[in-house]
């Protein structure tokens, strides 16, 4: 039965995110009746959230900005190679404003239902704050990194100083002078909290299991002139981004490491390291299949450590062993390493020293107790999965999501799932979330959606899912090209290693971006064969 007086919608979107937010504009220019949720207090997805000081993106903020919409890029102006939280949120205003999206949106407000009625064909999504609607379609923009995770670690609730959250961090400044701080979690969040918490507080501890490897960003300001260049240009910018294997990276070369001799290969690394950002990853080809040529790439990383860092002993702890370079995200930095020389600054071995319990004052190794005024988690996040298994997606027959995906994560294309016709997903996993860039996927998902529901339109179909056959096709494909990857031997999110009790595996496209566009191209292209669709009402006006 239907709630009374449940709004009647073609379709929700679900997150204000990248994918959100142009999902809700291209919707409203097909004329679809739409309502949008947001968990957040606004727009900006992770970069709601991420508000710790340093914070900032790790790809150009050229190639982390929408396409679509040409005044857009001709309007805004980006101030750094690397823009920060800050001006990457003040993006998103100008996108929302700019485009009047915030108007469809609910803030905080998240959805803690979605529910398909089989008799109906259509979705009831139900918030925390009591309201169901009804839609035609469920696009769950809801993101790889949304959910931030605390470790496991005893005794986290019994701490009475400042306890705070990289993903949760407060809207009011935070000071950090000549406080005891602790800090727990290297990877990208934690390395840029710990080279600007580093200068600031009066003592910082940080509490190391698994060193990243990491790169200088060579963050700089953006000269006019660039800026004029590249707003001549964007169109060729985004054709190259589209054709690049993780949809950013250029030049992207075609050099086998091992196809050079070693003192070009040893000019070719420091020019990367130079030039900063992720350089060094198209240099060579085979950097995530060839493990010597990988070994040799982290060794000459793990050399530029001891160049920096003076003591030798935090040198070698610094220094990534037992995993392959650029299998956890490759991190960018400025002046990380440089930070271990202050005398403020002290680094924490979890590996030789474990941490048992948060107490009362602090963080208890077995080294012993360290007080802290503050602690602060960059314990990273319940990736690529986490948001839809947060709550009940539950389609036919009463499958859930959870279920569904007990012992991995199964979809087609990243996009849609056996048994949920109708859902959405943007950036979803067994896509290539993670391994390239998520603005460029985030408006391919969108596009492709946009064309199926206008596919539907046009023939007066009222539900489509991906075939059983086509999701297992999809599964194995993604589980060949995982083989192949060095990616899997290295315990991160990608594979959910992270994550106690998480079925472990590598749920990502590994095949590059261009061959990714092509996939969902090609299963749209003959009248998307691999779906099943059932007739009915429609909501497009054709
Ligand atoms: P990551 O990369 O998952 O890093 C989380 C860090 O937290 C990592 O160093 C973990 O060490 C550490 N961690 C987690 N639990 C513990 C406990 N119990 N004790 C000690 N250390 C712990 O998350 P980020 O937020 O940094 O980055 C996420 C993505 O954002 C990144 O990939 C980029 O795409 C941007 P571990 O490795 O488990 O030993």
């Amino acid at each position: 039965s239907s709630e009374v007086g449940a709004r009647r919608l073609d379709v929700v979107v679900v997150g204000a995110g990248f994918g959100g937010l142009y999902a809700v504009y291209k919707f409203r220019e097909m004329g679809l009746k739409l309502a949008a949720f947001e968990a957040g207090g606004d727009v900006g997805g992770v970069w709601y959230w991420n508000r710790y000081p340093g914070a900032r993106v790790d790809l150009p903020s050229i190639d982390y900005s929408y396409s679509f919409c040409p005044e857009i890029e001709q309007e805004w102006t980006w101030s750094e190679e690397f823009a920060s939280q800050p001006e990457l949120l003040a993006y998103f205003n100008f996108v929302a404003d700019r485009l009047d999206l915030r108007k469809h949106y609910q803030f905080n407000t998240r959805v803690i239902s979605a529910i398909w009625d089989e008799t109906r064909k259509l979705w009831k999504v139900t918030t925390d704050r009591g309201e169901t609607v009804e839609a035609t379609y469920c696009v769950m923009a809801t993101g790889p990194l949304s959910i931030p995770m605390d470790p496991q670690i005893p005794g986290l609730a019994r701490y009475k100083g400042e306890l705070l959250r990289a993903g949760k961090w407060p809207h009011h400044p935070v000071s950090f002078a000549g406080k005891r701080v602790g800090v727990i979690g290297t990877g990208s969040t934690g390395i840029q909290i710990v080279q600007e918490v580093g200068r600031k507080a009066g003592e910082l501890f940080v509490f190391q299991r698994t060193p990243s490897f990491t790169m200088p960003m060579r963050n700089q300001t953006l000269e006019p002139d660039y800026v004029a260049e590249v707003k001549r240009n964007y169109a060729g910018i985004r054709e190259a981004a589209r054709n690049s294997p993780n949809g950013g990276v250029r030049p992207w070369t075609t050099r086998a490491f091992f196809s050079v001799t070693p003192v070009r290969r040893r000019e070719l690394l420091e020019d990367a390291w130079k030039a900063g950002g992720l350089a060094m990853l198209g240099t060579f080809t085979d950097l995530l299949s060839n493990e010597e040529a990988n070994e040799q790439v982290a060794e000459f990383v793990r050399g530029k450590v001891s160049e920096v860092v003076k003591d030798p002993v935090t040198a070698e702890k610094l220094k990534p062993r037992g995993y392959p370079i650029f299998a956890r995200r490759p991190c960018l930095d400025t002046e990380y390493y440089e930070t271990f020389n202050l005398p403020n600054v002290h680094l924490m071995d979890c590996v030789t020293e474990p941490i048992l319990e948060v107490t009362e004052k602090g963080v208890r190794t077995e080294a012993g107790e360290t007080e802290l005024d503050m602690l602060i988690l960059a314990t990273g996040y319940d990736g690529l999965t986490g948001a839809l298994t947060a709550f009940d997606v539950v389609g036919r027959h009463g499958g859930k999501v959870n279920d569904k995906w007990k012992y991995g994560a199964k979809s087609y294309l990243g996009l849609m799932m056996e048994g949920f016709p109708n859902l959405f997903m943007t950036t979803g996993p067994n896509g290539p979330a993670a391994l390239a860039n998520i603005v460029r996927i985030s408006e391919n998902d969108v596009d492709w959606i946009a064309n199926l529901i206008t596919h539907m339109a046009d023939r007066g179909l009222a539900t489509v899912e991906p075939t059983k056959a086509a999701e297992d096709g999809w599964m194995e494909l993604v589980a060949r090209l995982a083989q192949r990857s060095l990616l899997n031997k290295a315990k991160t999110w990608y594979l959910g290693a992270n994550v106690k009790d998480k079925p472990l595996g590598l749920t990502l496209f590994t095949g590059g971006f261009p061959k990714y566009r092509d996939y969902c191209a090609a299963a749209a292209q003959a009248g998307y064969r691999d779906f099943v669709f059932e007739r009915g009402r429609t909501p497009v006006a054709a």
